[in-house]
Order: C-alpha cells, then structure tokens, then sequence
C-alpha cells in the first residue's frame, strides 16, 4: 500500500489524500509535521515539505508532482482534461491556488486562527487576520467567481480536475478557520464549493479534520 507522508491539516496533503480518494486506491498516512524534519525524512523530500509520497520503493515530494505520478499510475478517473486548453486551464487553477490563494489563507488566515494558538500556544494577530480577509482574500475571490459558469461544480468545463482539487482544498483551511464565503457577493463560488466539498472525497478529510480540531 503507498503511504502519504503529512499532516491531514495540510491543504497539500488534503490535495493528494482527495486524489487518491477520487481514484479510490487505498493508502497510509504517515503524519508528518514538517517542523525540524528528521534527515532520513529530508531525503524524500528535499525542502523538509509536505506532503511526500512513497510507492514501494519509489519516493516523491510535492503534492503536483504527486498528482501527476498517481494519474499515470491510476489513470481512472481521469484528474486531467485530455483537451490541451482544458489541461493547460486545470494546471493553472491548481496554481491559482498552490502559488496564490494559498499565500493568504495559508501564513495570514489559518496559521494565526488555528495553528498559532493551538499548537504554538501564541496569540493571534487579529488585524493580520481581517485585513487579509476583508482585503486581499476578495480580489482572489472576484477572479475565481469570474471564472465559474452559473452553477457550475467544477472550474474547467464540467470535468473534476486537479485544479478543483488545489482551489477547493485552500477553502477548507479557511473554513476550518472559521470564514466563509459570503454568497450574496460570489454566488457562484460559494455553490462552488459546497458542491466540491459534498464530494465524498472532501467530505471524509474535512470530517477527520473537524474531528481533530473539534469544530
Ligand atoms: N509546493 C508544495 C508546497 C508544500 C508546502 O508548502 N507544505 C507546507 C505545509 S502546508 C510545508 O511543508 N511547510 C514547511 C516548510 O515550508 O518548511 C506542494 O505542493 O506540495
């Protein structure tokens, strides 16, 4: 059996764990903190990062690598368009959310709400907090609701995708963290990723992980 290698509160863990769920293969976690990572951890993945990946004897790291590797080794469902523009599109939205949402909820919305406090017994900067949700979150937001057909579940054309995947996988941090997304403002975004996060695949991490915060 593969073992994924991270903590389940990871939006780059959840990325691979929804995609090993989605191709229903079975794997362990090994969880991960990546804090002061042992060397033996450093040589399967090299920046001390999760998540990291081992299949029998061979070892990844980076949740889109990871991805990439588990499609053509599982290649049902398909995670990725076959159309060229589609693939190109569902790439980019898997980098609209690993190379950009993931800046703000990641260090200024769900570090200072969740792990600061509970785990580094440090207070919150609550005007970090809501100045990144109030201020910089929106524009990312508009863009994505740009994007999205009227009640559209998926971002590129009507195929779930690794770039479903990476976007949705950052709004679960910024739930778990206790925000939303105001419907009357994205409507279409906020349908969204309800219909993303009621897949079974999301559903069964963000119930482990409601679980493990206790919200
Ligand atoms: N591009 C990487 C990003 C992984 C990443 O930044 N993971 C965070 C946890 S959410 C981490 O390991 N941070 C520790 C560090 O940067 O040293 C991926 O997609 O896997």
């Amino acid at each position: 059996m593969p073992t994924v290698y991270g903590v389940a509160l990871s939006p780059f863990v959840r990325k691979v764990r929804v995609a090993l769920a989605e191709k229903r293969v079975a794997y362990d976690l090994d969880p991960v903190v990546p804090v002061n990572v042992s060397p033996e951890y450093r040589k399967i993945s090299p920046l001390g990062k999760v998540p990291a990946f081992r299949d029998g004897d061979k070892t990844l790291a980076d949740s889109s690598v990871i991805l990439a590797y588990l499609e053509r080794i599982h290649p049902n469902p398909p995670l990725y368009p076959s159309d060229p523009y589609d693939y190109a599109r569902a790439l980019w939205f898997e980098e609209y959310a690993d190379g950009g949402l993931v800046t703000i909820i990641g260090p200024k919305i769900f570090f200072p709400k969740v792990v600061a406090p509970r785990f580094f017994n440090q207070k919150t900067d609550e005007a970090m907090v809501q100045k990144a949700f109030e201020e910089e979150l929106p524009p990312m937001l508009d863009y994505l609701e740009s994007e999205l057909a009227p009640g559209a579940a998926t971002l590129v054309g009507r195929q779930f995708t690794v770039g479903d995947i990476g976007v949705a996988s950052q709004f679960v941090n910024l739930f778990l963290a206790g925000f939303g997304v105001d419907a009357r403002r994205w409507p279409k975004l906020a349908a969204y990723l309800s219909a993303v996060h009621e897949r079974p695949s999301f559903r069964s991490s963000i119930a482990e992980e409601r679980a493990m915060l206790g919200v």
